[in-house]
């Protein structure tokens, strides 16, 4: 028996919901109902490109970081696009594709993002996070001036949509939205980091209804991860960090 899909947390059906479903009368699927199925673009590749593949991939990614002191050095515009729309090639819940990127280039706008920001990390850092979690962040030298938000050439936004409108008007439930967005976010991470730019994964802490309104993004969105991205400062220093080998983080059966 199909269940109304939960708008929860953790997405789990945790109870019975089947009787929710005699409000739905006559429901057609999202999608067309006639959606086609064609068959699969794929070409095999030999095995020892796939190895050797593989290992060049991980070494080109293994060589991204986080900075957090960026150039004002311009990037063309064609080449967000590109990284955008690479992004937009996640997989999704029900093929719902819930993500919106806000690019921001205005320098003004830039600037009201700056101080939103600004003012709720000083709290944050102040009052909310408390001591454990900003005793944690000490060794990144972290705190709540943020250069990079008017430095950076750009500031990308992710906003996860919650759910959608039909074109008659009914609710379009955006299933999985959260993990769909996550994984859309570290295409775009990839993609920035291949095209040559670098970018600071940030999550502004109680911003996300200030900067919806500032956008004019509507209700249904939620502000996820914040992206400054750009050339890195000649003097960008990053922390001498180490990621945990592979045994450490696969388990094998
Ligand atoms: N959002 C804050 C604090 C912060 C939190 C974590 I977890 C970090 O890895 C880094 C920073 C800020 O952007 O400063």
């Amino acid at each position: 028996k199909v269940k109304d899909f939960k708008e929860n947390d953790n997405q789990e059906i945790e109870s019975d919901d089947s009787d929710l479903d005699e409000q739905f009368e006559d429901i057609s699927p999202a999608l067309p109902k006639d959606l086609k199925h064609i068959p699969l673009p794929f070409n095999k590749r030999p095995v020892q490109e796939s190895l050797k593949r593989s290992q060049e991939f991980y070494q080109l990614l293994n060589m991204r970081r986080t900075v957090r002191r960026f150039s004002s050095e311009n990037v063309p515009e064609a080449i967000i696009d590109n990284i955008i729309k690479t992004a937009g090639t996640a997989p999704s819940g029900a093929h719902t594709e819930p993500w919106t990127y806000v690019v921001i280039k205005d320098p003004e706008i830039k600037q009201q993002v700056r101080q939103i920001i600004e003012e709720e990390e000083e709290i944050n850092y102040k009052k909310r996070m408390g001591k454990v979690w900003t005793t944690d962040l000490q060794p990144l030298r972290t705190n709540w001036v943020k250069e990079y938000l008017t430095d950076a050439p750009y500031l990308i936004l992710v906003f996860k949509q919650t759910y959608s409108l039909k074109p008659d008007g009914t609710k379009k439930l955006h299933y999985y939205n959260e993990q769909s967005v996550s994984i859309s976010a570290g295409i775009l991470l990839a993609a920035i980091h291949y095209s040559g730019l670098v970018a600071l994964t940030s999550t502004p802490l109680n911003c996300g209804p200030a900067l919806r309104t500032l956008l004019g993004r509507p209700k249904s969105e939620k502000l996820t991860l914040l992206f400054p991205v750009g050339y890195p400062a000649e003097d960008s220093l990053i922390p001498d960090l180490n990621r945990k080998p592979l045994e450490e983080i696969m388990v094998k059966f």
